[in-house]
């Protein structure tokens, strides 16, 4: 299955690299191509589809007086058993900092500790002389995209005026523009005023973020795009009337893009509202503490997020895996939502939460790919080596069954370094049998054959969606 069309073949992996895409029995040169290889993997009944590429996670990110709990090691390991052999991580830069510390910090926790091919996108979170000076030259490390945000006061923050001038940068470069679209300022009232009202519990937190601070933030950032020329591509879109403001602005002709994560498909503010538990009360809510929040079903955001799948308004699914246990991390945040660190961990199961849109005839098979992994590899320019089965590509391959079936639990079965699942309980009609990662069989029939350091830098072109 690619993005384009289905249909019966056999593919032929040499080394790191795929050969051949055949007619199913082909001869290839004369010889019997079954016979000469020293594998086969009989697919016969499964998908065989381009390993999933998650554009957007953040592995040990150091938020809150904590750090999120998955390293590049646990992380990347889950992901494989996902079905997914390619991360896009963000290096970070904070006020005052340099960005190529910031770069170099990052390469130093992931290299030689990844089961999977990994990139980074560098966040810049203080936008000032040094910084944007130091930004064309990301060019040249394969550094291709940057994040800023409009939440996060004081931490990862830039003003109107920073993002004005990152974003010219952005048109001079090519560096495509990945925004965090909330206003932050005025969330940050908001939350204080609830927490003096003794409104302290994780539910609140969706309270202060309300949908109208992202969907402003989106359409200033929109404004700020198109006065400046930057391309920009607005990270984990949870409001419906956010999305239209990115159809909006594509309709206008502005190069806009937004992706969405599983959290906004599937989880919503009401069943946040009545989470509970024996160990936490109320505060088991805590788990799906993420920005943007999760939104009301009653609103309608999450059966809008799948319809702007399937039309083209948002047009990738990443996670924003950003795991944080509840034990010593989640829990700073009792008494007090705003201490909770923000993130879910789910990078082990995007490929198969969205194989769930198939099964529900929301996306079709074709449209799954393109999600997980066509389109990420081509908005962050790495496809014709991710992103697609060709002759050429990096051997990143997954064979899923759809007869399968996958239980999340917080068992054996779950991969990622946490003491919950925001996930536990999914059941989900297939599962990733074989897992082949630059031509490496790392998931065999339940089986982690992998190491840490198989996977490799990936130095990124610009993004492919431009001219
Ligand atoms: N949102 C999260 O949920 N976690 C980390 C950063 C972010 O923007
Ligand atoms: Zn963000
Ligand atoms: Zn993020």
């Amino acid at each position: 299955v690619s993005a384009t069309g289905r249909g019966l073949a056999d593919v032929l992996v040499d080394g790191e690299t795929i050969v051949a895409v055949l007619q199913p029995g082909s001869a290839l040169l004369g010889t019997d191509v079954a016979a000469s290889v020293d594998r086969v993997i009989d697919a016969t009944g499964k998908y065989v589809i381009p390993g999933g590429i998650d554009a957007h996670t953040h592995m040990q990110l150091p938020f809150g007086g904590t750090s999120a709990s998955d390293t590049f090691e646990t992380g990347t390991r889950a992901a494989a058993w996902g079905g997914t052999t390619t991360i896009v991580d963000f290096a970070v830069q904070t006020y005052g900092g340099d960005v190529f510390e910031g770069l170099e910090r990052w390469h130093e926790l992931a290299a030689g500790n990844c089961a999977i091919d990994y990139g980074f996108h560098q966040i810049i979170g203080g936008v000032d002389d040094a910084s944007l000076a130091a930004m064309p030259k990301l060019v040249d490390e394969g550094i291709s995209s940057f994040k800023l945000f409009m939440a996060y006061p004081g931490v990862f923050y830039s003003d109107d005026a920073q993002v004005l001038r990152a974003m010219q940068v952005s048109r001079e470069t090519g560096l495509l523009t990945m925004m965090h679209a909330e206003n932050g300022p005025a969330i940050d009232v908001l939350a204080a005023q609830l927490v003096a009202q003794g409104k302290t519990d994780p539910y609140y937190h969706g309270i202060a973020r309300a949908w109208q601070m992202e969907e402003e933030a989106t359409h200033r950032a929109i404004m700020l795009a198109d006065v400046t020329g930057a391309p920009l591509y607005v990270v984990h879109v949870s409001a419906k009337q956010a999305v239209e403001q990115l159809a909006w602005a594509r309709d206008r002709g502005q190069n806009v893009f937004g992706e969405t994560c599983p959290q906004y498909l599937y989880l919503s503010l009401e069943e946040q509202l009545g989470a509970q538990s024996d160990e936490w009360g109320a505060f088991e809510g805590a788990k799906w503490v993420c920005s943007t929040p999760l939104r009301s079903r009653a609103e309608g955001h999450q059966d809008h997020m799948w319809q702007a799948l399937r039309t083209n308004d948002l047009q990738m699914v990443s996670t924003d895996h950003c795991p944080f246990c509840m034990k010593d991390q989640k829990e700073l945040g009792l008494g007090d939502f705003r201490k909770i660190p923000n993130g879910i961990g789910s990078v082990e199961h995007r490929m198969n939460l969205m194989y769930q849109g198939v099964v529900t005839g929301r996306l079709t098979l074709e449209r799954w790919v393109e999600l997980t992994s066509t389109t990420p590899a081509r908005m962050f320019g790495m496809y014709g080596r991710k992103g697609v089965i060709q002759p050429g590509a990096d051997a990143d391959i997954v064979v899923y069954d759809p007869n399968g079936h996958t239980s999340i639990g917080i068992d054996a079965t779950h991969h990622m370094n946490m003491d919950h699942s925001a996930w536990e309980g999914y059941e989900i009609d297939g599962h990733v049998d074989t897992v082949i990662s630059r031509g490496k069989v790392v998931i065999d029939d339940g089986a982690y054959l992998g190491a840490k350091g198989d996977g490799r830098f990936i130095k990124r072109g610009l993004t492919q969606y431009l001219t």
